[in-house]
Formats: structure tokens, C-alpha cells, sequence
């Protein structure tokens, strides 16, 4: 699928950068493995180096679950068992570049409800993601990571909703794809909704 990306993008004070659950039970052999989920490391750590460099917030989301949480298979829920809190699955890649500068922020915590958006996670102080990009006054976030058609897609759509423009990064995302065409369909979704694409080489 052809998608229309920005010429370039020159980074200003007021963006952020958010990962997406760049988790080890996400990447190929994990838990929930996503096809081509390790591919988009290497572009990751481009952009993580350049908003770093000129200072800007980043923030890394992770899938973060207890033991037996409602979205596992065995407790009735979708997926396998996966990402849970304080193991090697739920680590972030191997690879990834995670500044010190960096927030990461936790979701989907608690064992009775299931979280996709990045923005409903917290850091470790207690702040909701959704609260410190307001406090922070961003009014741009680029955003890649796993899964395009769950995790990605709802924090591009509750980033969008809080009123940021929002930039997917369209060699640094990948989907889960449990049914064909569900990225298409994610892609289509953000688009709909207002998101811009753009290319991590063209960032800047
Ligand atoms: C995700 C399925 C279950 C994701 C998290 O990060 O996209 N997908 N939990
Ligand atoms: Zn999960």
C-alpha cells in the first residue's frame, strides 16, 4: 500500500516522540510475535539519536501486565500470554536506544482491564502520558513502534483526540496482522481520523 508521506519534517520545541511497546515479546520468537518487528529498530534509534540531540521529550511505552491479566488467552481474553511486568518477554528490544532523558510509561497494569493507547499508560511517578504531553504543551507527536493495528493505532487516535498533530513513521511501525489487511485498515483508520505520515530519514 502506497501512502502519502511529508517531504521532510524539521523537528521544533513543542514535538515529542513516542515508542510504542518495542518489547521483546512483540519482536519475531516472542510471546506475540510481530512480523518484521525487530526491522524497525535500527530506524528508531536514527530518530531517538536526533530528538535526543536537540533536546526534545521521549517517551517509551510498554505492554506491562501482572500474571494471568484478563487479555490472555487463559483468563478469556485474545492474545497469549505476553509483555508481563519484570520479565524478559516484556524488556524492551535488545538494540534499542533508551536515553536516560527518556519517560518510559506503563499500561495496562491492572489485571481487569486491557489498554491499547499509549496515552493511558503512566510514568513512574504516577502521571498519565495523556497529562504530561498537555503539561508539556506538545502540540506535535511522531510516533512509531508495535503493533500499527493495535497498540500504534490507538495511541496515534487518543494523540489526535487530545488535539496534537500527530506523525506516524511509516518504516518504523509494523502490524500484527491476526486478520489480512488489518494494517490497511489501521492505516486507513489514522488517516481518516487526521494522522500524516512521514519517513524516518526524513526527519530532521
Ligand atoms: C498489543 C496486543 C496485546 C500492542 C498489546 O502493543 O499492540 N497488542 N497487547
Ligand atoms: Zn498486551
Amino acid at each position: 500500500m502506497k501512502i502519502k508521506t511529508e517531504e521532510s519534517f524539521a523537528l521544533k520545541r513543542g514535538d515529542a516522540l513516542i515508542v510504542v511497546d518495542l518489547q521483546n515479546d512483540f519482536l519475531p520468537g516472542g510471546a506475540l510475535a510481530v512480523p518484521e518487528g525487530d526491522r524497525i529498530i535500527s530506524p528508531l534509534n536514527d530518530i531517538i539519536k536526533i530528538f535526543q540531540d536537540k533536546n526534545l521529550p521521549l517517551f517509551f511505552t510498554r505492554d506491562w501486565h501482572p500474571p494471568h491479566h484478563s487479555s490472555f488467552l487463559e483468563s478469556g481474553g485474545n492474545w497469549p500470554v505476553h509483555c508481563v511486568k519484570d520479565t524478559e518477554g516484556a524488556a524492551f528490544a535488545a538494540g534499542l536506544t533508551i536515553p536516560v532523558s527518556a519517560s518510559i510509561i506503563s499500561k495496562a497494569s491492572e489485571s481487569d482491564t486491557d489498554e491499547y493507547s499509549g496515552l493511558m499508560g503512566f510514568d513512574g511517578d504516577g502521571n498519565r502520558l495523556d497529562e504530561i504531553l498537555k503539561r508539556e504543551t506538545i502540540r506535535r507527536v511522531v510516533i512509531g513502534g508495535l503493533a500499527t493495528d493495535y497498540c500504534v493505532l490507538n495511541t496515534v487516535l487518543d494523540a489526535l483526540d487530545l488535539g496534537c498533530e500527530v506523525y506516524v513513521v511509516t518504516d518504523a511501525v509494523r502490524a500484527v496482522n491476526v486478520k489480512p489487511g488489518d494494517d490497511t485498515k489501521a492505516i486507513q483508520d489514522m488517516t481518516d481520523k487526521g494522522a500524516r505520515f512521514v519517513s524516518s530519514e526524513s526527519i530532521g
